[in-house]
């Protein structure tokens, strides 16, 4: 069996702030392979596929606003349990109460616009994570 895949994105507060290779290092300093790696500017179309499950959601629009705000990293890791592993590492949605030790409790906290700005994407499930990889790779 091949090792388990996950889809991580930077969003464009996370490279805006410069924070890519620190967000990128932590991943691989636990461990994770870094399979595939680009910068690159999502269209819309890409963003809705990406998140279609909360189209509809108040926070939709704005969400999709920000992530077509700026560059985004696309990254697949690899190794086992990496999606898991993963959002342990990123910490929980809302920055501001993330754990401390966690990348979006290290690096993220509350601007003003609620949860949009928590640095990270990571895939939540192994049918989530070959879906998105299929948008962004
Ligand atoms: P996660 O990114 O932790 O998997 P999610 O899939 O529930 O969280 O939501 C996707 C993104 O949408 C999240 O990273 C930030 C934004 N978001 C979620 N809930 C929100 C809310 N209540 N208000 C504003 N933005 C929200
Ligand atoms: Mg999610």
């Amino acid at each position: 069996m091949t090792a388990q895949r996950t889809l991580v994105l930077v969003k464009p507060d996370g490279v805006a702030r410069n924070l890519t290779g620190a967000i990128l290092a932590r991943i691989e300093a636990k461990g994770y392979r870094l399979a595939e790696l680009k910068q690159v500017r999502a269209s819309r179309e890409q963003l809705a596929a990406h998140y279609a499950e909360h189209e509809g959601k108040p926070f939709y629009e704005p969400l999709l606003e920000f992530m077509l705000s700026g560059p985004i990293v696309a990254a697949i890791f690899e190794g086992e349990r990496v999606i898991e592993g993963f959002r342990s590492l990123a910490g929980t949605t809302d920055p501001t109460t993330a754990a401390p030790g966690s990348i979006r409790g290290d690096y993220g906290r509350d601007w003003g616009q609620a949860v949009q700005q928590n640095l990270v994407h990571g895939s939540d499930s192994a049918e989530s994570a070959e879906r998105e990889i299929g948008i962004w790779f």
